[in-house]
């Protein structure tokens, strides 16, 4: 299996701990600047995003749609969670999605040039994110640190991202405990995102 993604890619690294909790190997192809719009940067990827799962004669688009596809291949019993259909667990994932789509918008506004402060568009977007640890402190019940699921994968991938790039940072003490705890998990911390980096 190769995984098309990048390094940092937080939408990726969610599909890259399942695999490591499955323990799955798999290549990981470095896609570079996502902000670039070559035709085969993304494996055929019409919306140009990462991460692309490449099995075979398959290509799958979508984290999420990524993460389904290797439960019903390898985990029918889906130990992680992955195939929930609790409404309050696909809110969070909404939630979080949206909260990951909202730094994406950040960085790469302001990595291909634009002013993002002080912007209507782009103050919406860090609006999320306090909206978004409000959201996530009041349905911390949701979460589990001690045996984490997709959904705490999802959490971490979000929070580690939005960390390393300067973006925020949870106030909530809740929050911040959980985010300890699952960051003290080796399988967890094996995938940390790495210093940003920074195009030319
Ligand atoms: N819904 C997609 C979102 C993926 C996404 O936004 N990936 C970012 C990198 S983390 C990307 O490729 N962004 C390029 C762009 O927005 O043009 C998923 O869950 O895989």
């Amino acid at each position: 299996m190769q995984l098309v993604a990048t390094p940092a890619s937080h939408f990726a690294r969610k599909v890259r701990l399942l695999l490591d909790h499955y323990g799955l190997a798999y290549d990981m192809v470095d896609a570079g600047n996502v902000a670039e719009f070559s035709e085969d940067k993304f494996a055929g990827n019409p919306l140009m995003l990462v991460p692309v799962l490449n099995d075979g004669d398959l290509t799958v688009y979508d984290s999420d749609h990524i993460a389904a596809y290797l439960v019903r291949k390898h985990d029918p019993a889906d130990r992680y969670g992955v195939l929930t259909t609790d409404v309050r667990e696909l809110n969070a994932r909404t939630v979080l999605n949206g909260m990951m789509s909202a730094e994406t918008r950040l960085l790469l506004g302001a990595r291909t040039g634009l002013n993002t402060e002080n912007q209507p568009f782009f103050d919406k977007a860090r609006a999320v994110f306090t909206k978004g640890f409000d959201w996530l402190d009041a349905n911390i019940d949701l979460f589990n640190a001690e045996t984490p699921r997709y959904l705490d994968f999802h959490l971490i991938s979000s929070l580690d991202h939005m960390e390393c790039y300067g973006l925020a940072t949870p106030d909530q003490p809740p929050l911040r405990v959980l985010r300890d705890k699952l960051r003290g998990h080796a399988s967890i911390a094996a995938s940390s995102p790495p210093e940003p980096v920074v195009y030319a």
